[in-house]
């Protein structure tokens, strides 16, 4: 919804309005995207950038958030408190119209520096709308007001229910379970880490949550404080903490480039990933836009006057490219703009031209000075610089032979793949197999008219740790490659993913069930992370679950996935029932692994897609990287890829 059809909303008379309130609840995904797992969760959101804004005003400095027991969300600041006086215009409280308006918004305050607001930005009218009972409280000149509604409409006007010495507005809302019926419950860990978030973005701002549904040993509630001193800089720390760096510091700023307040923080590291996390008034810009691009020009720009000015890169043969500058780079970027306008397919990418040339000026003049005072650091990124350059070149070498060879040979399917008979790619199904025994298990078991086999032999490369043209020169990533039909890498962009002749359209992960099968599917999957990350963005990748247990009586069999199963299995049948645990795909005949890991009928397969980006990316930082001990503790502990599975 624009600022425009917000403005002509509120002037409408109430009528209207209610028919807004109305519509809410007849079209709630227009509003907060969804009535899943993410709508419930934007509810809160929406709340707390209310008081995010108050914060930003420099009226408050505590958010608490808490679940309730019976599942609704309380949010408390102690800002100004929201005005409870008379609105001129609608003859209600200011409460409220902020409440029930569609669109009202805190925008009656015209000084108010309102830069954050959710995704879609629709203000805590539609949670109102969205609420089975919202009760509003504020804390304003001595006194306490209270205003309930439900499903939008206010219950009474606002009363007086005491006295009190203190300033803030707290908002509980129990979420309308007619409306958001697949997902009721509030997820502990989703709401942690948005908060953590905004916390390490708004800096200075203490944030708690509790969750009173969850009580702790000695009988408190489960909850946690998020408080960052300096920010980005530890934001960065945050989701780096997993790898080695390669300079003395995080490099941060701070800068008010005409309009437009600029934040930014990195830091390089011995990996040659890229991570770069890009913020427009607290709102994560997956798809990037004009603040990326103003970072990229400022970063590449000065560090390629630095390098030529250094003299270190006359041996080199070729143009350094763009890509080069960020290799081993974990940025975040956040900017505030007045009037953001969002674009994209999820509407995450920035669009407004203003922005390009305040960032990339103050990315270099931040740059430029670090660069001086820090010769040492300055001499560490120009190397790896080179090195990248150099790999690049070398990977571009090896990529055209891989494509060459599928070209030339018609197809050349790789040796080890056993194909499926069907053609139509919708249809297909490829499982990467852990181990040529196991593979040949799966080959016998399967059904050879749509599923196909490629077995992998034992653990593929790591390519957190290893270079772009090791990468390519790996013979089972190479297989993986042509086997799937996937290219990547044009003229424009050589990291561009070409998924047109994807030619299976379900690319299953199939391990064993124990520690080692774990790691050797989260390699696979960091590969698909870092080389095709399309693949898993567009739903085509899948984790297998080979059952944990055969529970057998005689002639009867079952397969147990969990303990509860093993155990409920072993009541149903009886005494004289044997349990088999199985430690590896290898155990399984071919018949019993069709019946229960390859067979649409029966398996489990779960789909793995990518909720959080950063979350994702800390997870595989931390199982791939050096650091051993937490990737042990972790592995053990999880099903590798429990974050990155929904
Ligand atoms: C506009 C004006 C004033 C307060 C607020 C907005 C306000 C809104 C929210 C929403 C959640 N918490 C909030 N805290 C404050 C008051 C202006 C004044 O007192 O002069």
């Amino acid at each position: 919804m624009s600022q425009e059809t917000n403005k002509n909303n509120y002037s409408a008379d109430s009528i209207q309005a209610l028919e807004g309130m109305e519509h809410v609840r007849m079209r709630p995904s227009m509003y907060i995207g969804d009535v899943g797992v993410r709508g419930l969760h934007h509810l809160v959101y929406e709340v707390v950038d209310n008081s995010i804004d108050e914060a930003l005003a420099g009226y408050c400095d505590t958010i608490k958030v808490t679940i309730n027991e019976d599942n609704s969300i309380t949010v408390e600041d102690n800002g100004r408190g929201i005005p409870v006086d008379i609105h001129k215009k609608e003859g209600v409280s200011a409460l409220e119209v902020v409440m029930t308006k569609i669109g009202a918004g805190g925008k009656f305050d015209k000084d108010s520096y309102k830069v954050s607001g959710g995704l879609h930005g629709v203000g805590v009218s539609c949670v109102n709308a969205l609420s089975d009972l919202l009760r509003a409280t504020v804390y304003r000149d001595g006194k306490i007001y209270e205003q309930e509604y439900s499903k939008g409409k206010a219950l009474f006007p606002v009363k007086v229910i005491g006295e009190t010495d203190q300033r803030g507005t707290k908002v509980t809302f129990k979420p309308d379970t007619t409306i958001f019926t697949q997902i009721t419950e509030y997820s502990y860990e989703t709401l942690a880490g948005r908060l953590r978030e905004l916390a390490f973005l708004n800096k200075g701002l203490t944030i708690t949550l509790t969750d009173a549904r969850e009580k702790l040993e000695d009988g408190s509630d489960k909850g946690e404080t998020f408080f960052s001193k300096e920010g980005l800089k530890e934001f960065i720390k945050f989701l780096d903490g997993n790898r080695v760096p390669i300079i003395g510091d995080v490099i941060s700023m701070e800068l008010d480039k005409g309009d437009v307040p600029v934040e930014v923080a990195l830091i390089y590291n011995d990996t040659y990933a890229e991570n770069i996390y890009s913020y427009v008034n607290n709102i994560n810009t997956h798809e990037g836009g004009t603040h990326l691009q103003g970072f990229r020009m400022g970063l590449t720009r000065t560090l390629k006057k630095y390098a030529d000015a250094s003299g270190m890169l006359e041996k080199l043969k070729f143009e350094i490219t763009g890509d080069d500058f960020r290799e081993g780079l974990t940025a975040i970027i956040s900017v505030k703009v007045m009037e953001p306008q969002f674009e994209g397919q999820t509407k995450t990418k920035l669009g407004n031209r203003e922005v390009v040339s305040p960032v990339s000026q103050a990315v270099a003049e931040m740059l430029e000075s670090y660069l001086e005072e820090n010769p040492n650091d300055a001499k560490i990124i120009v190397q790896k610089v080179i090195l990248a350059a150099q790999a690049r070149h070398a990977a571009k070498k090896a990529r055209e032979m891989v494509q060459r060879k599928t070209v030339m040979t018609g197809g050349g399917l790789p040796g080890k793949l056993s194909d499926c008979s069907e053609q139509d790619p919708t249809k297909c199904e490829v499982f990467l197999v852990e181990g040529d025994s196991a593979g040949g298990t799966a080959k016998q078991g399967r059904d050879r008219n749509f599923q196909a086999i490629l077995p992998l032999r034992g653990k593929i490369l790591n390519v957190e740790k290893a270079m772009g043209h090791k990468v390519f020169e790996n013979e089972e990533i190479k297989n993986i490659f042509t086997a799937l039909g996937v290219t990547i890498g044009t003229e424009e962009d050589s990291k561009a993913l070409n998924l047109e002749k994807l030619r299976y359209h379900k690319v299953v992960i199939m391990c064993d069930a124990d520690v080692d099968g774990s790691h050797i599917a989260t390699l696979i999957l960091t590969f698909f992370f870092r080389y095709m990350r399309g693949l898993i963005e567009n739903g085509h990748v899948y984790i297998a679950t080979p059952p944990l247990y055969m529970v057998k009586k005689g002639q009867k069999k079952d397969y147990a996935w969990t303990e509860e199963e093993r155990l409920s299995l072993i009541e149903q049948m009886g005494s004289g029932s044997s349990v088999q645990r199985y430690k590896g795909l290898g155990e399984m005949n071919a018949e019993q692994l069709w019946e229960t890991t390859m067979n649409p009928e029966h398996r489990i397969l779960r789909k793995v897609t990518i909720d959080s980006m950063q979350e994702a990316d800390r997870v595989f930082s931390m199982l791939m990287g050096d650091e051993v001990p937490p990737r042990r503790e972790f592995i053990e502990k999880n099903a590798t890829y429990a974050k990155i599975d929904v």
